[in-house]
């Protein structure tokens, strides 16, 4: 049977990248799955957890996250949606895999190399070590085994993702043949990456970044629910290059190429085709283009998402019977682990 699975941080509202990269492609499964196809979609705040918030936010940024994915058009009696704390199974699973990954493997993640080195001072900035930060916590550096238990728990066959993502999938297909050597079990198969057409989308003030919730300048990116205004001028703003013609040079011209290929995810068209139509013109125009189209989809998921964030009631009910459906389907998977691992007979 076909699974699917995917999560997302409660880190802020998503954003464009979040949306192109992983969303809107979660939505497009949910739309042409078979019906016996099996949809989980977890918002992971023990993932979130990895970095500090004040007291209070994480509530917030949960219930903001699970509005959002029914404002971009997920369908709670389609789609299991689900917070991850709601289902312990996550953290035990966590453990159990934790007991046969490889230290040395985690180490070399790119994500966590560049966690070091942004939270390390200089001197430890190449290094790959935990040894000299206190801020560096070992939950960032065992992120990757919590998100493969989440992926093995519900044992997907599809895991939906922005590039940035795929790696941790590789490691995810580690720890199945870990388990399964291990224990001379057969419990989990290797899940597929389904890695959508907008692979990285990048900051829009540094386009040598990715776009990202945790940029501490909101200008970096258009978030899912900004005003129309809001997004007109955070597009107009967006750092491009000093020549003043829209051309496709995804090296030399970063900028630029970000804002194409913004377009082209949302047109389906290929950046460079969009290019060739605007030949001759300005940077002012592609601008333009980038609103038009960026408005035209956001517009109705910010409607949408007005409309939903303040029913408490009714988000309570979505994550509720989520988190029961989802706790059925772990429940399944933690049996054979239980029998695998002999942690759940009597003695
Ligand atoms: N810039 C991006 N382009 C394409 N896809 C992206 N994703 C994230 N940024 C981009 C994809 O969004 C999904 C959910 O991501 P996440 O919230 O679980 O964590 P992240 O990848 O670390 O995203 P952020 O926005 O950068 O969050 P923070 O700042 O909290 O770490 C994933 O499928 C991811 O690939």
């Amino acid at each position: 049977r076909k699974v699917i699975f995917s999560g997302i941080q409660p880190t802020g509202i998503p954003h464009l990248g979040n949306y192109l990269g992983a969303l809107k492609q979660w939505k497009h499964l949910q739309d042409t799955a078979s019906p016996d196809t099996k949809l989980i979609y977890c918002i992971v705040d023990l993932h979130a957890i990895t970095v500090p918030r004040e007291r209070g936010l994480l509530t917030q940024n949960k219930r903001e996250m699970l509005a959002a994915l029914l404002a971009i058009g997920l369908d709670p009696t389609r789609s299991t949606i689900f917070h991850q704390s709601s289902v312990p199974a996550h953290s035990e699973l966590q453990w159990i895999l934790s007991c046969t990954a490889s230290t040395g493997y985690l180490s070399r993640m790119t994500q966590w190399k560049s966690k070091l080195q942004s939270q390390s001072p200089s001197d430890t900035a190449t290094t790959t070590t935990t040894t000299s930060h206190p801020a560096l916590k070992h939950g960032l550096f065992s992120y990757p085994i919590l998100q493969a238990a989440d992926i093995l728990l519900h044992r997907a066959t599809h895991v939906p993702v922005g590039d940035d993502q795929r790696q941790h999938l590789e490691f995810a297909r580690e720890c199945v043949t870990n388990f399964n050597h291990t224990y001379a079990a057969s419990v989990f198969a290797p899940p597929s990456t389904i890695l959508s057409p907008a692979r990285r989308v990048m900051s829009l003030r540094d386009p040598t970044q990715k776009m990202s919730k945790s940029d501490p300048n909101p200008a970096s990116a258009i978030f899912i629910t900004d005003d129309a205004d809001t997004v007109r001028k955070k597009i107009k703003h967006a750092v491009t290059d000093s020549e003043n013609a829209v051309g496709y040079d995804p090296e030399g011209r970063k900028g630029v190429a970000n804002l194409l290929e913004m377009v082209g995810h949302l047109t389906g068209q290929s950046a460079e085709e969009i290019a060739g139509d605007m030949k001759g013109m300005g940077l002012g125009a592609l601008k333009g283009r980038v609103v038009e189209v960026v408005e035209g989809e956001l517009g109705p998921i910010r409607e949408r998402y007005a409309e939903v964030v303040g029913r408490e009631g009714y988000l309570r009910e979505v994550a509720e019977v989520g988190g029961a459906r989802a706790r059925e389907s772990a429940e399944e998977t933690m049996r054979l682990v239980r029998e695998a691992t002999e942690l759940g007979g009597e003695c």
